[in-house]
């Protein structure tokens, strides 16, 4: 079983996370992690934050030069901005943010108490990791890409950055679409025979965990609603040394919860952010009076960030059913399980 922990508050001294269950005998480079951190930065519409950060990792277990030993890798991300003890307390909560429900939960008085560990921050954790899961799924020709679809309703970029221009203008914010592409999966990865097992189940969590996003579709998705079965299901053929495939892949990849071998397609969408420079009502939790929520320092829209998390938590989860299936404890172990099989399944 691969798993992982984070830990760490947005303005704290830095971000942790352990990965275990990785294999020994992977070559894991740290500038190829710190690439995919840069990735999470960048995109139309961030906020100045990103500017502040240079997000880098230090490995500080599991590697002896630069070689996993298939013991637990543990990751820090220090914070540049580490000033949680001295900022302000916050008070009016921000609809759409965690600020409220946060606060009730906790019983907390001030939402900063909240919003530290329900910022997006924390997603730079979940990015270090899923990106040693790529350098893993990379072994074996599994690659994980993202593209953003729709920001604001806009399909074509010029639109999308005149759109968010608009938003920064408007002191708004914006959501979006963003589409995640896993390509060179076997089939046979994921299981129909539990519920917990099914892999499009798991994706599913593991992206709609990431903040603001609100919704998930596998393929055709909701378009499979207005079809006949016999336009929508993906006829199976067969060559010689080809194999199974499709000659359409509205499934996504995934039949039954299983990976059929053809890529995994995943379309999501982000909701605006939820920090307004022109704020909605809020009541104030202490006084309990109306008026404007909190503004914080925030993005206006964080799409294609988005997408660079969702590849790495996918890849996070890929990684972790291809273990299920040819897991072993080295990489020349699994490499000997993982051809054994393609050969079996032609
Ligand atoms: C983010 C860090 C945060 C925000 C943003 C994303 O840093 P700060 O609050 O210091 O500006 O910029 O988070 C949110 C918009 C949010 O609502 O959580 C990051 O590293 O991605």
């Amino acid at each position: 079983m691969l798993r992982f922990l984070t830990a760490g508050e947005s303005h704290g001294q830095g971000l942790l996370a352990i990965l275990e269950g990785l294999p020994a005998g992977l070559r894991v480079e740290e500038e190829r992690i710190n690439l995919e951190l840069r990735r999470r930065q960048l995109g139309i519409g961030r906020g100045p934050r990103m500017n502040i950060e240079k997000d880098k990792v230090q490995i500080i277990s599991g590697l002896k030069k630069g070689i996993t030993l298939g013991s637990p890798i543990g990751i820090l991300i220090q914070n540049r901005d580490a000033r949680i003890d001295k900022l302000p307390g916050v008070f009016s909560p921000r609809p759409g943010h965690a600020d409220l429900s946060g606060a009730l939960k906790y019983g907390f008085s001030d939402i900063r108490n909240v919003l530290e560990r329900a910022s997006a921050r924390e997603t730079a954790s979940r990015v270090a990791v899923g990106a040693i899961c790529k350098i893993f799924l990379e072994v074996f020709g599994i690659a994980v890409s993202s593209n953003t679809i729709n920001i604001g309703g806009k399909t074509v970029v010029e639109e999308m950055f005149n759109q968010v221009k608009l938003a920064q203008m408007k002191k708004d914010t914006l959501g979006g679409i963003f589409e995640v592409l896993i390509e060179g999966l076997p089939a046979g990865l994921g299981s129909y025979v539990h519920w917990d097992r099914r892999l499009d189940g798991r994706l599913a969590q593991a992206v709609i965990s990431i903040p603001g996003i609100k919704a998930i579709e596998f393929g055709l998705g909701f378009g499979y609603a207005e079809c006949f079965g016999s336009q929508v299901h993906d006829a199976i053929y067969y060559r010689k040394g080809k194999g199974y495939y499709r000659r359409t892949n509205n499934a996504g990849g995934l039949e039954g919860g299983v990976t059929n071998g053809e890529p995994i397609l995943l379309r999501v969408c982000m909701k605006p952010i939820a920090t307004l420079k022109q704020p909605l009502d809020s009541v104030n939790i202490l006084s309990k009076k109306s008026g404007k929520a909190s503004i914080q320092r925030a993005d206006i829209c964080a799409v294609e960030a988005a997408g660079v998390i969702a590849e790495n938590m996918c890849a996070f989860v890929v990684a972790d059913a291809f273990l299920e299936k040819f897991g072993a404890d080295s990489i020349s172990e699994i490499k000997a399980n993982y051809l054994n099989y393609r050969k079996k399944i032609g």
